[in-house]
């Protein structure tokens, strides 16, 4: 007892310490590890999100800087050194736009065996489709509602003569540009026929004149061209099985190494876009000199896309894979900051492709085969625009469009932003198509020039972000073709598999449960 009574509070204190010890060691660890998760954590946050802040910093200076020189009225060349940068980021992403609009096609589409290409071509399509015809809806009723235009031209100044086109005749070239002649010029120049006047001397006594069409060419790629011909030897090569195997490989990896550029330049992206924004704010008119009507023009197409852009494709989105849609167009901010920057989808397309893939964790073999399509024949926010600017006009001039009218720019307007890539110097041309199908006058789309760039800028952040949510659908849409193992659909473009040697592919497949431990090592 006394021994025990001796030894005890000793061992009782001793043990008291320890626990004491113990505890605030404990309590000291957990702090720091607290400490330690919430800078890890805040230091996570800011690296995953750098480029995004960065871009939305660049763009909020951008503004300012721009405002902020106006004043200083630059000469034009001094406006030109200024936008410098954003020039080079320009330049720098049309550079990668090429090859990896090739790569990405054929990969893609070797990826997948015909019929299940055929059946993602499907849901592509019919998605393109209704959210075309969504988004012109919703213009026509938007510029119908809100009728900016008040049947006078009296504030509109400029005036100028806009050359007409013949729908038959862009029909026509869309589809000659579906089948370049030459590969190495499609990467550089669109056929294009003008009508010419020609005098003919058909016999002595009569002259007559007739219009003749007569070949040329454009600068500007030919992506329909491009598209058409990627798809169809990515089809082909697919179908080759181990004969393809080496130009599969050679895509697959300069796809690969196009990514790879592309991270590179996404650190330089929102310097380019600052520059870009800040030279277009110095550029531009005055605003205050706009007139009433235009001012209303704008609005109204601001809320036709906000409408489609924060509305429609969200709900889409949601009803179709029931996540959160915002959640996967955060993951785009940066490609839509930039598309607002370059006013370009194609130009996007590289930075499209980087957050779908990385921040959205989409397949590959959807991305590559549906973005370069998307970039090229779906535009929601232009078919949107033209519509509205149609109607628009229609209003000014105080013309009263019937029904039959309006159902004639819904289709025209659909078909002028799916085609635009196609027609050559697609934007005047494709409005003079819409405005020529009701009898309206075409040389009023000068009045609505003042406000193109500003609004070019909104409707291609609409016209990615309506390819991305696409990318987001077909995906859901096509898991269960995505999961199947087969190796002919070709894993090689999944991540892990990439680089790895068919053979070995095959392997794993057909033992699936009985990985080899080291599987990936590369053979
Ligand atoms: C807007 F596939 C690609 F990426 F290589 C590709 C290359 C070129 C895709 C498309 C094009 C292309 O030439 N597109 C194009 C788009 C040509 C003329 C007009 C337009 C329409 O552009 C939109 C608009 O003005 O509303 C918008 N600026 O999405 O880029």
């Amino acid at each position: 007892m006394t021994q025990s009574n001796g030894e005890n509070p000793q061992r009782t204190r001793s043990g008291l310490r320890q626990i004491r010890d113990g505890i605030q060691s404990r309590s000291l660890r957990a702090k720091k590890r607290v400490e330690n998760i919430t800078k890890h954590d805040v230091k996570g946050f800011f690296r995953r999100n750098a480029f995004v802040i960065f871009t939305v910093a660049a763009v909020i200076i951008g503004i300012i800087l721009g405002f902020a020189l106006r004043p200083y009225n630059m000469s034009y060349r001094e406006m030109k050194f200024f936008s410098f940068p954003g020039e080079l980021l320009m330049r720098m992403l049309q550079m990668l736009v090429l090859p990896l609009l090739v790569s990405s096609l054929i990969t893609g589409m070797a990826a997948l065996d015909s019929r299940a290409s055929g059946k993602m071509g499907m849901r592509a399509v019919v998605y393109y489709t209704t959210t075309t015809i969504i988004a012109v809806f919703i213009g026509i009723v938007m510029v119908l509602i809100i009728h900016p235009g008040k049947g006078s031209k009296d504030e509109f100044t400029k005036q100028q003569k806009i050359e007409q086109v013949s729908p038959a005749d862009a029909f026509l070239d869309l589809i000659r540009n579906m089948f370049p002649p030459n590969l190495v010029e499609a990467c550089t120049k669109q056929l294009t026929v003008n009508d010419t006047l020609f005098t003919l001397n058909g016999s002595q006594e009569i002259t007559r004149e007739e219009v003749i069409p007569v070949p040329g060419s454009v600068n500007g790629v030919n992506a329909l061209g491009l598209v058409v011909f990627s798809m169809c030897f990515g089809l082909i090569i697919g179908s080759m099985r181990e004969q393809g195997q080496p130009l599969k490989d050679f895509f697959d990896c300069l796809n690969e190494a196009i990514m790879r550029l592309v991270a590179i330049i996404m650190w330089y992206a929102p310097i380019g876009i600052l520059f870009l924004i800040a030279g277009k704010i110095v550029e531009m008119d005055d605003i205050t000199s706009m007139g009433g009507q235009l001012g209303m023009y704008t609005v109204t197409v601001i809320c036709g896309l906000l409408v489609h852009a924060i509305f429609v494709l969200p709900t889409l989105y949601f009803v179709v894979t029931r996540k959160n849609p915002f959640v996967f167009i955060g993951g785009l901010l940066q490609a839509l900051i930039t598309a607002l920057g370059t006013s370009s989808s194609s130009a996007t397309l590289p930075i499209t492709f980087k957050c779908l893939e990385e921040n959205n964790k989409v397949d590959k073999r959807v991305t590559r085969f549906v973005l370069p399509v998307g970039a090229t024949i779906n535009m929601d926010g232009t078919a949107l625009y033209e519509a509205l600017a149609a109607i628009f006009i229609a209003q000014v001039n105080d013309y009263d469009l019937n029904f039959g009218q309006i159902l004639t720019i819904s289709i025209t307007a659909t078909a002028a932003s799916i085609g635009a890539a196609g027609i050559p110097q697609a934007g005047l041309v494709t409005m003079v198509i819409v405005l020529t199908s009701v009898g309206l006058p075409t040389d009023d789309i000068t009045l609505i020039i003042a406000v193109d760039w500003f609004l070019d800028r909104l409707r291609t952040t609409t016209n990615v972000l309506g390819d991305s949510i696409g990318a987001g659908i077909v995906e859901h849409l096509s898991r269960h073709e995505l999961q199947s193992k087969d190796p002919e659909v070709g894993n090689s473009v999944v991540e892990e598999t990439d680089k790895k040697p068919y053979q070995l592919i095959c392997q794993e497949n057909e033992y699936e449960n009985e990985k080899p431990a080291d599987s990936k090592t590369k053979m």
